[in-house]
């Protein structure tokens, strides 16, 4: 048999076993099991200084209370209309402004708060308050009530992160609202609040104390006191800060980066380009992208991702160049 004889039958093949939905592995196998990861969106960064008029007038179109979450979604450009930053993870900035409130809720999801702006608002996680400042680092549990107020005499915008596509993945999203509302089955008992205070002091000490990881910087990872091991089950943050004049050598990992820079100023250069990072600007890396971080003034800079899923099911990877 030739070669085209052979290539017609076999599509003869193929056509006559895909109305029994079947089809062959063979023709699709390398791109169902690359030999690395393909990246999922593109590097994008959100500048605070054009983004926050924007999310500002967006109290003007709606309440908090409306909205349920006034959120404006950052939305991967190569991922348009998906309401994903990351093939895994969803990020956005949220706003509540003084004496507002957002209604109480629960889901299936975790949320992750890391305080941009403002002073003195609240979330609740089962009832219990957490006032959040600037640089605080805030845990939602997933199926814990939650809900949002604003007694402060100013706007207050914090970042969101959730694992909202990962979930969807499951397609294991349950939600209930207000009106349901029960008392909780347990108290959650993990710390849920991580204030900048404490961080941004043994930030510094560290910098003090000793050289940097040449890949990393000086990182510190939000832990769980009690259990060990990341503070969230599927989303991994961390803070680290990088000496003035510091740059990171080339570093990249399975997960998908979702980088908010605090203090200082530093750039972020990956796939040739250079995205400078002032305080509140939000960045996102895909995954298996290399990528450095350079600083131009003692900088700190607070990342999540979708880690600490990664590691428990067993492919996460990292690659120091
Ligand atoms: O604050 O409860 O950005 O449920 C997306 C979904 C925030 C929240 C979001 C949510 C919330
Ligand atoms: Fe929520």
């Amino acid at each position: 048999m030739d070669t085209r004889d052979l290539e017609s039958q076999r599509e003869d093949f193929y056509r006559r076993i895909e109305p029994s939905h079947l089809a062959p592995l063979w023709t699709r196998l390398k791109s169902l099991v690359p030999a690395q990861p393909m990246p999922v969106g593109v590097a994008h960064r959100w500048r605070y200084a054009d983004v926050r008029p924007l999310l500002l007038e967006s109290a003007d179109h709606i309440s908090a209370r409306e909205a349920e979450r006034r959120v404006l979604i950052l939305e991967n450009p190569g991922l348009r209309g998906t309401s994903q930053i990351t093939s895994t993870l969803f990020a956005g900035l949220q706003l509540i402004m003084p004496g507002e409130v957002a209604p109480a809720h629960r889901h299936t999801q975790s949320a992750l708060r890391f305080i941009i702006e403002g002073s003195g608002a609240h979330t609740t996680v089962d009832g219990e308050k957490v006032i959040m400042e600037p640089g605080d680092f805030v845990i939602t549990p997933a199926w814990r009530w939650h809900e949002h107020g604003n007694e402060s005499g100013g706007p207050m915008v914090w970042l969101d992160g959730l694992d909202i596509p990962l979930l969807m993945h499951f397609n294991s999203t349950f939600r209930e609202d207000d009106a349901a509302r029960k008392p909780p089955e347990s108290q959650y008992d993990g710390l849920i609040h991580f204030p900048y205070e404490r961080a941004r002091e043994t930030l510094f000490a560290l910098a003090r104390s000793g050289a940097p990881d040449s890949h990393l910087g000086h990182v510190l990872r939000y832990q769980d006191p009690k259990r060990g091991g990341w503070a969230m089950p599927t989303i991994a943050s961390m803070i680290r800060i990088l000496p003035k004049g510091f740059a990171t050598r080339p570093y990249r990992s399975s997960d998908s980066m979702v980088f908010a820079a605090v203090e200082g100023r530093g750039t972020l250069e990956v796939g040739g380009t250079k995205f400078d990072l002032a305080p509140h600007d939000v960045a996102v890396v895909p995954g298996w992208m290399p990528y450095t971080l350079q600083a131009s003034e003692d900088w700190v800079v607070f990342s999540f991702s979708d880690r600490s899923a990664q590691e428990k099911l067993g492919f996460f990877r990292d690659e120091r160049l």
